[in-house]
Parts: structure tokens; C-alpha cells; sequence
């Protein structure tokens, strides 16, 4: 914890209350530590009530303020302390929501595998999700004793990751390991995402030393993973850094990201910048300097389709938040008025 953050705690907490961080979220608990313990914990029935959406509940990696009951392991989370980062996505299924996978990141490790055929739309978008988060990505490409050409993967990787290290590992055959020692100095964050089977709790427990995590096999059929990491965790490395290991994706839905368009997709936006109209949209208008980058070779045509595919998508998030809040509103104001109404008819009797 910053000192920073601990002022922060003493201005806000009153005496009796305790710093902790939420380590894994069960149905109706969480587990915080809180020194050098690990506290079973409840919310308090007024963070509860308040919530207006899921990001205003505790997530693993939040700091939270408690207040411990004496002689046990137990307690209750009476807030949580302002987020310095948060890597976020929609949350499945329908509704436009917030899910928070992890708080408080230094490092995002966007896990690939390399026994996969690489997917670089799918790095785009956990780029565009890292991004957005306040925290820096590192991708990983996984499983280097199973690769072939790994020199050309890599670069295709490095095309869409603009100033973004890639490092490719092996945890079987200890290679390229130290190269992310780096992000775990003391006291660091770092959560490790991607799909099921790329060998996200294999490097946790590679950095653990010992297995902590459970690891499976990936289905022989058709090379995907078994989901086996079923709850995103934090996980204390000897050397006093923090993992998060997170169950594989099945879906990176965005989560509403201006900026985070615009550092992924440094590349077109700079091209942009040369086109003779400022709202060209690079089809076929002339002057178009993105359009000549992708005719002389600089950018693939994928990279543009992909990048107006999202923008597109972006925008979609974007107008339904708009009319979720607009409605969040009306019924506010539709309350308020009932009590009012409610309030005059009992006076007139
Ligand atoms: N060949 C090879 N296999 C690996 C390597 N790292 C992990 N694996 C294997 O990949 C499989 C899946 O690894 P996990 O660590 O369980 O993958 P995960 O990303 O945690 O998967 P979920 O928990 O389902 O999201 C296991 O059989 C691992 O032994 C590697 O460097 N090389
Ligand atoms: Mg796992
Ligand atoms: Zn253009």
C-alpha cells in the first residue's frame, strides 16, 4: 500500500477501522487481507443499499475499509477506497454493466498461446480493455516450446501492439521467464488474462514456486481449455509482488473506451491525421492517407475493418449507457414526485 493511499484511509476511516485487500469474492463474503491475515468478510448493509451498479461493490484488488469483530477472522467492509486502476469488460449477457476483473493493476499480462493460431483481433481487443484501465498490458505469448516460426509470431503480435513489450515464454521449458520479473518488483499488482487453457495459472505457479493453482490439461479435440480457474484470485509471490489469476475469457466485450481506441490504434489515427478531410472515413475518399498506407503496405486492411468494427461497437456501449442512465434518472425523478404526492394527500386530510 502507498502512503498515499494509507493518509488517504486515516482522513476518511475513524479510528477502530482496518486497511485491507479484497483477495477473492465469494456469493455473499469476501476474503480481505488485512495484516498479514486473511479476514472473512461481509458488506455493510449501507454499501449495499447505495450500489447503483456492480462497479460500486468491492472487486478482487480493491483496497477496503473494515471494521473486524475482536478475537475472530471476521469483519465487515465498510468502503472502498478510490480505485487507481480497474481493468473492466461488459459484463456477460445482456445488460449494459460494468464488471470490474481486477483493481488496482500495475500490469495487465495478456496471456496468448502460442499452440493457437494467433489471433490478433482478439489481442486488439484485450489491448483496447488494458488500455482503458489505467494499468500498462505486457502481452505474453504462451507455450514457446510448442511454436513454430516464433520470430514471424512474434512480430505479427508487435504490428497490432504498438509500443506494448511482447515476450514469448515457456513455463515447461523455463524460457523467457525472467523477462517478466520486471513487473513483479514488491508491492506490485499484475493480473493475468486471456483465454481458458493459454497457461495463465501455469505461470502463476511457476512464480509461486509451488502449485498452487490448479492446472489442467486442454481438450485434445480441439485445443481449447477446460475453464479450469473458476474465480479471479489474488496470489502472494515470495518476492512480494501480487498475481491475479482470472478464469479464461470466453468473451472480451468492451467496456466504453474513448482513449483506449485511440492508444491501441495509434497507428491508423496517426495516418489520419494526414487525410485531406478531417471526418474522412477511409473508403474511398481522395486524399486519404490511410487508404494509401494500406495500398503501399504500412497497415493491413484487417487493422482498419477491425478498428472501425470496434469504434462501431464502442459507440453502440456508449448510446446504451446513455439511455440506462437517462432511465436511472426518470425513475429517480418519478420517486420523488410519488413521495411528494404522497406527502400533499396526507396534509389535505
Ligand atoms: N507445452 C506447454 N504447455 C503448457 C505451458 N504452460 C502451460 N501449459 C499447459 O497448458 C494447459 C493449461 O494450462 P493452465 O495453466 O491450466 O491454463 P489457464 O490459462 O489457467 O486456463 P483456465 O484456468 O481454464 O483459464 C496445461 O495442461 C498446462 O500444463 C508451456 O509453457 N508449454
Ligand atoms: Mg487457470
Ligand atoms: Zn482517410
Amino acid at each position: 500500500m502507498t502512503a498515499e493511499l494509507n493518509s488517504l484511509f486515516i482522513e476518511k476511516y475513524p479510528d477502530g477501522f482496518k486497511l485491507g485487500r479484497v483477495a477473492l469474492e465469494h456469493k455473499h463474503s469476501y476474503r480481505i487481507w488485512l495484516e498479514d491475515r486473511e479476514y472473512l468478510c461481509t458488506l455493510a448493509g449501507k454499501l449495499a443499499f447505495e450500489a447503483v451498479g456492480r462497479e460500486d461493490l468491492p472487486a478482487v484488488g480493491d483496497w477496503v475499509a473494515v471494521q473486524t469483530s475482536p478475537g475472530e477472522l471476521k469483519g465487515v467492509i465498510k468502503g472502498i477506497l478510490p480505485r487507481k486502476s480497474k481493468f473492466s469488460r461488459k459484463a456477460a449477457g445482456h445488460v449494459t454493466e460494468e464488471q470490474i476483473v481486477a483493481a488496482n493493476v500495475d500490469t495487465v499480462f495478456i496471456v496468448n498461446s502460442l499452440n493457437d493460431d494467433l489471433n490478433l483481433r482478439r489481442i486488439e481487443r484485450y489491448l483496447l480493455l488494458a488500455w482503458e484501465s489505467g494499468s500498462n498490458p505486457v502481452i505474453i505469448l504462451s507455450k514457446a516450446d510448442l511454436a513454430t516460426d516464433l520470430d514471424a509470431k512474434i512480430d505479427q503480435v508487435a504490428a497490432v501492439a504498438i509500443g506494448v513489450p511482447v515476450i514469448a515464454v515457456s513455463v515447461l521449458e523455463g524460457m523467457g521467464l525472467q523477462e517478466l520479473q520486471p513487473y513483479l518488483a514488491p508491492g506490485k499488482t499484475v493480473t493475468l488474462i486471456g483465454s481458458s487453457g493459454v497457461g495463465k495459472s501455469s505461470l502463476v505457479n511457476y512464480f509461486t514456486g509451488y502449485e498452487k493453482q490448479l492446472v489442467q490439461e486442454i481438450r485434445e479435440t480441439d485445443d481449447k481449455g477446460k475453464h479450469t480457474t473458476t474465480h479471479r484470485e489474488m496470489v502472494l509471490l515470495p518476492g512480494g509482488a501480487i498475481l491475479i489469476d482470472t478464469p479464461g475469457m470466453r468473451e472480451i466485450q468492451l467496456w466504453t473506451s474513448e482513449e483506449g481506441i485511440k492508444e491501441s490504434f495509434s497507428d491508423i489515427e496517426e495516418y489520419a491525421e494526414g487525410c485531406k478531410f478531417r471526418d474522412c472515413s477511409h473508403l474511398n475518399e481522395p486524399g486519404c492517407a490511410v487508404r494509401s498506407a494500406i495500398s503501399e503496405g504500412l497497415l493491413s486492411e484487417n487493422r482498419l475493418v477491425s478498428y472501425k468494427k470496434l469504434q462501431k461497437e464502442l459507440a453502440y456501449i456508449d448510446r446504451k449507457l446513455d439511455k440506462k442512465a437517462q432511465a436511472e434518472e426518470k425513475k429517480h425523478w418519478k420517486n420523488i414526485s410519488k413521495e411528494v404526492r404522497h406527502h400533499s394527500k396526507h396534509k389535505q386530510k
